[in-house]
């Protein structure tokens, strides 16, 4: 019996929940209910898909993204964790952690009495943990996928000492084209500008893109939302225990030079993050659980006063 057959006689569920090979020959969940449709690879439980009945895909995955043994995928909602961006002081650590490129174990699939779908993995503790992770701790990743999608990263701290961790659900969310996109809950936030060697600026108004961006806006308690003039359509983002958000597009020259992106891929892509962030980094207590969540779900849209 293959690793795929012995997950769903564990874990499947019939008509709604099934393991399969995908790219690469990884292992990966499909589920598919009456309210959406979604696809996650158990390398990094990273989500790559996710599209509401009715709705386009709301999940943006680069056509160009490769899928390989402990290499991030391009798009999809990679999870970034114990750290955010560089390792704080080991420079030379993989950026955003290893939670990404790790193989998740599946501990729980089940369907909801609303008919949405719940998928809940552990980050088995392994040598690789251990060694670039020195502390005793229980890390979860609940989804549930519905005309909602909700996302729970939990972390445990099952040790006597306390520690620090950044970390972010690093969405890449699909778009008609840049240029019509705006970003609304971020306005009066402080954010340290990656472009600009990290200098702290504060946000005038809604964010728009006009050229390569890359902020962690810190202290972001508020809801998102991200208003697409092309696709007529808003999609909200509401977190808890997320103080951070990062806003990225790589824009041309980054796209063009990026193995897994297509030259004109900047276009169709944004990354709004939840997270916690450099100053907005967590300290987990002995015996204490730390849950980032989020949920986004489609709003509508309405061409007179663009509200939903
Ligand atoms: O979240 C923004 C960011 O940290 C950018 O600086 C950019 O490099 C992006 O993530 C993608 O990082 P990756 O390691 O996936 O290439």
């Amino acid at each position: 019996m293959t690793d795929i057959d012995r997950l769903n006689r564990t874990f499947g569920i019939s008509g709604q929940l099934v393991f399969f090979a995908g790219p690469g020959g990884m292992p990966f969940v499909r589920i598919c209910n009456r309210h959406a449709s979604a696809d996650i690879a158990l390398q990094g439980a990273h989500l790559t898909a996710w599209q509401p009945t009715d709705e386009a895909p709301v999940v943006w995955l680069s056509p160009k993204a490769t899928f390989a043994p402990g290499k991030s995928i391009r798009g999809g909602i990679p999870i970034c964790w114990p750290w955010f961006g560089a390792h704080p002081v080991h420079p030379h650590l993989p950026a955003h952690g290893f939670a990404r490129t790790l193989a998740w174990r599946v501990v729980e699939c089940a369907a909801l009495p609303d008919g949405s779908t719940r998928i809940m993995f552990e980050l088995p503790r392994t040598d690789t943990v251990r060694t670039l992770w020195p502390h005793s701790c229980r890390v979860t990743y609940t989804v549930t996928i519905g005309r909602t999608l909700t996302l729970e990263l939990a972390t445990t701290n099952t040790g006597s000492h306390p520690f620090i961790l950044s970390e972010a659900l690093h969405a890449y969310f699909a778009i008609g084209d840049i240029d019509a996109v705006r970003i609304m809950g971020l306005e009066g936030c402080d954010y340290l500008d990656k472009v600009d060697g990290f200098r702290r600026k504060t946000q005038k108004g809604e964010v728009t893109i006009a050229g390569e961006t890359d902020r962690i806006y810190l202290g972001t308690p508020a809801d998102h939302i991200i208003e697409d003039q092309k696709l007529q359509r808003r999609i909200h983002i509401t977190k808890r225990q997320s103080r951070s958000t990062i806003v990225w597009n790589p824009w041309a020259d980054k796209s063009a030079q990026m193995g897994d992106m297509e030259p004109e891929g900047y276009r169709r892509m944004v990354c709004v993050e939840s997270g916690n962030a450099v100053e907005d980094a967590v300290t987990v207590m002995p015996g204490a659980t730390h849950r980032l969540g989020v949920a986004y779900r489609i709003g509508v849209f309405s061409k007179a006063v663009g509200t939903s």
